[in-house]
């Protein structure tokens, strides 16, 4: 048989690791799926909407941390990919994207289906390109995965469908291409001032991110070097947080109290692999030190007085040793004391309240937490599903938390559980959906039964776009176009073969939740939950407080002053403002 394009994208593929591929066939790709079919080592894996199948790969690539890939057609097909890919790209996982195109002699035609991938990829990759001649391989195919591979990025390769099929040499050579773990830290004199800037300090609190995830003992041990405080961004939550002495919990807006006064009351902030976008967080008239691997990140959320490239592990190895032991444990006591305050008052809202209905949601996540195995996948949607696992997951670095917590896009996490479920089989993989969300990709379920996928998708039906309704409550708006009408999610998924139940009383969830999670195959349990939950920020602005009247006062002058009536008994009773200052 002749060997083509397809055959050669496919043979350095799987030298890559590549064991799936998600995507929806047709057309242009035709050429590539057919050599799939033939080749039988990579496995197709079919999914109903292509941005599900960007999420899928990004899922993946994010609990294995290999390169995943998906695929589409030319046109519409491929337009479909972006939103995943820019998921895939602001979180920093290898997704390789196979963007079919329209026939080569037609490009440039104003041809049918005709869009231009190229371009509309750039922003969203850290490179695409357009492969119009076999020629172009197999370099064009080798820089792309290793721009995925080394950058943690996305990679498109636009591919004619006749240039998929079309013939080449089977001896062209085949890269095998792995990522490296490169050595990297700040030069001597770098370092001697970061450690001059540190030694003279008096209250050090440490930022840590995403980029502490190989290095939980060096950041633990500057901190007990420093005696700072460790806050955490969400990224950083499930690397960070658990079985440490420092903790004092997260900070912005979903955060804590003492997040958020301990880098508001030091001297000098050390930030530690993230990337912490929310500029209102950040101290003011403080030196800021910031290691990240990637210089260009340092200095882009707030001013930064040593900027210090290399990885956390290799830079803070380089860096105790420079380090003055402080033996004032005043600051680190006094946020840990805020924290256990803070924690305390989180957790009293997580309670079942004497079976009262609807669901808390606060009581719905603990109780999660408490059935799920100690090596769960959790993935949660953008929206409150997000507030609720920041606040009550408990990671223990087995555990992982996934999300779209930097793209920020809604309906995230049924796509995303695709993927980890399909690379981690006999894993328990759990969704915490919005009912927002799930409705958005709702197809996605019927993904999960034909691909025999037993992911547990645990729904918060608030019958409402509930986190707009709080941005719209703290910008003194009235709630607008944010109801939902939702079907019996349970039922629904009954009839697309998923086990499905609903749960409307405290008492009944924990059963269901065992039950979900103990059948054999894909589940959804829906639980009807409080619409009118605030989410106490860690701190309030007057302006907050102001916007917050405003929405009272308008919403009552719209006649719907029932809604505040909820709001009250639904958070006051509980002392929600405990949570805060
Ligand atoms: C609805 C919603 C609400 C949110 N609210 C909050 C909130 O209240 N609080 C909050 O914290 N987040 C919140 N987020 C998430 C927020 O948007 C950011 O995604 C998050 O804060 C970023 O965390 P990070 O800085 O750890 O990760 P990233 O943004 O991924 O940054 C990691 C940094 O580490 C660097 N890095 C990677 N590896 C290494 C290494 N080995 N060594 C050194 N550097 C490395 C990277 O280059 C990068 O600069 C929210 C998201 C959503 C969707
Ligand atoms: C694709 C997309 N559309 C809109 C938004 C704005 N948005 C953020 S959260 C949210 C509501 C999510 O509702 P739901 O999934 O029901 O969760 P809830 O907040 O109600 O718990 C919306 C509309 C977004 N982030 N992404």
């Amino acid at each position: 048989m002749s060997f083509t394009v397809s055959d050669l994208i496919i043979e350095t593929l799987k030298r890559a690791g590549v064991r799936r591929v998600y995507g929806i066939p047709g057309d242009s790709l035709n050429g590539f799926t057919d050599a799939l079919f033939h080749d039988g080592a990579i496995s197709w894996q079919h999914v109903r909407h292509e941005e599900a199948a960007a999420f899928a790969a990004a899922g993946e690539a994010a609990i294995t941390g290999q390169v995943a890939v998906c695929a589409a057609s030319c046109g519409p097909g491929n337009l479909h990919l972006i939103n995943g890919l820019y998921d895939a790209h602001r979180s920093r996982v290898p997704v390789v994207a196979i963007a079919a195109h329209i026939p080569s002699k037609e490009i440039g035609g104003f041809y049918f289906q005709e869009t231009h991938p190229q371009e509309l990829f750039r922003e969203c990759s850290a490179y695409c390109e357009l492969i119009t001649t076999s020629a172009q391989l197999p370099a064009v195919l080798d820089i792309a995965i290793r721009s995925a591979v080394e950058q943690r990025d996305v990679s498109v390769l636009v591919v004619p469908g006749d240039v998929l099929l079309s013939k080449m040499e089977r001896t062209t050579p085949i890269t095998t291409i792995r990522p490296s773990m490169p050595i990297v830290r700040p030069n001597d004199s770098e370092l001697d001032a970061a450690a001059e800037a540190l030694n003279s300090a008096h209250r050090v609190t440490i930022l840590a991110g995403a980029g502490c995830a190989e290095a939980r003992a060096e950041v633990f041990a500057l901190a007990e070097a420093l005696q700072a405080p460790i806050v955490h961004s969400l990224r950083g939550k499930e690397f960070i947080e658990y079985d440490n002495p420092y903790d004092v919990g997260m900070t912005g807006l979903l955060g804590f109290s003492s997040g958020y006064h301990a880098m508001k009351n030091c001297d000098l902030l050390l930030m530690l692999g993230t990337d912490f976008p929310y500029r209102e967080f950040y101290p003011e008239g403080v030196t800021v030190l910031q290691v990240d691997l990637r210089g260009e990140h340092i200095g882009r959320r707030t001013r930064v007085d040593v900027p210090l490239v290399g990885t956390v592990r290799d830079t803070a190895a380089a860096l105790l040793p420079r380090l003055k032991m402080k033996s004032d444990g005043h600051h680190l006591g006094g946020m840990k004391g805020h924290y256990a305050k803070a924690r305390e008052g989180l957790d009293e809202l997580a309670v079942n309240d004497h079976n009262r209905t609807p669901l808390h949601p606060q009581f719905v996540a603990r109780t999660v937490d408490e059935v799920a195995d100690s090596d769960a996948v959790f993935l949660a949607d953008v929206g409150t599903p997000v507030v609720w696992a920041a606040r009550y997951i408990h990671m223990n670095g087995r555990r992982r938390l996934i999300g779209s917590f930097t793209h920020g896009t809604m309906a995230n996490s049924l796509p995303q559980a695709l993927g980890v479920q399909a690379s981690q089989p006999g894993r328990q993989v759990i969704t915490f959906s919005g009912d927002g969300g799930l409705a958005m990709m709702f197809g996605e379920l019927i993904t999960l039964r034909q691909l025999n996928l037993p992911v547990k998708i645990v729904v918060f039906n608030n019958g409402s776009l509930s986190f707009v309704e709080l941005e719209m409550k703290a910008a003194g708006l009235v709630n607008f176009g944010t109801d939902l009408e939702d079907p019996n999610f349970a039922a629904v998924a009954s009839a697309l073969g998923l086990h499905g139940q609903r749960v409307e009383r405290p008492d009944d969830l924990a059963a269901a939740l065992r039950t979900a999670f103990d059948f054999d195959g894909p589940a959804l349990v829906e639980v009807m939950t409080a619409r009118q939950e605030l989410s106490i920020p860690p701190t309030i602005t007057r302006e907050q407080i102001r916007n917050f009247t405003l929405y009272a006062t308008r919403t009552v002058l719209s006649g719907r002053g029932d809604e505040l009536i909820d709001l009250a008994k639904t958070n006051i009773e509980r002392h929600i403002l405990t949570g805060g200052d």
